[in-house]
């Protein structure tokens, strides 16, 4: 009992020291977060809705229920008013099949602020979401 302990206690601290050994290797890795298209529960919105990330991160949008969906930033949705980023992190072509995806990679030098997009056939139903580029 206490030998099995004490290796256990061993292993939790040669994880630990493997992780922070990564986390200082890599220090600003990009991460990936998922947006579903349309709820699990069959509402027309994006899931979750509100998200913040930080520049260099992708947002995967996955196709879920209620399609066709695709999302749309426009230069108004965009902080800085950028026309470029916006087309760049639009994605137009409707998405059909559940599971369909398509990724937002934020570019490093992204400005922060809130960037709201919509899906085309949807947004008058209210199908908005926004991402928070934190500073
Ligand atoms: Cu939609």
């Amino acid at each position: 009992m206490t030998f099995s302990r004490s290796i256990g206690l061993l292993i939790c601290t040669i994880m630990l020291v493997i992780s922070s050994f990564v986390m200082s290797v890599s220090p600003a890795s990009a991460d990936s977060y998922t947006v579903k298209m349309g709820t699990d529960q069959g509402l027309l919105k994006f899931d979750p809705a509100n998200i913040t990330i930080k520049p260099g991160d992708t947002v995967k949008f996955v196709n879920n229920k209620l399609a066709p969906h695709n999302a749309v930033f426009d230069d108004k949705g965009v902080p800085t008013g950028d026309k470029a980023l916006a087309t760049k992190l639009t994605h137009t072509k409707l998405l059909y099949s559940p599971g369909e995806s398509y990724e937002a990679t934020f570019p490093a030098d992204t400005p922060p602020g809130t960037y709201t997009y919509y899906c085309q056939p949807h947004r008058g139903a209210g199908m908005v979401g926004k991402i928070t580029v934190a500073g």
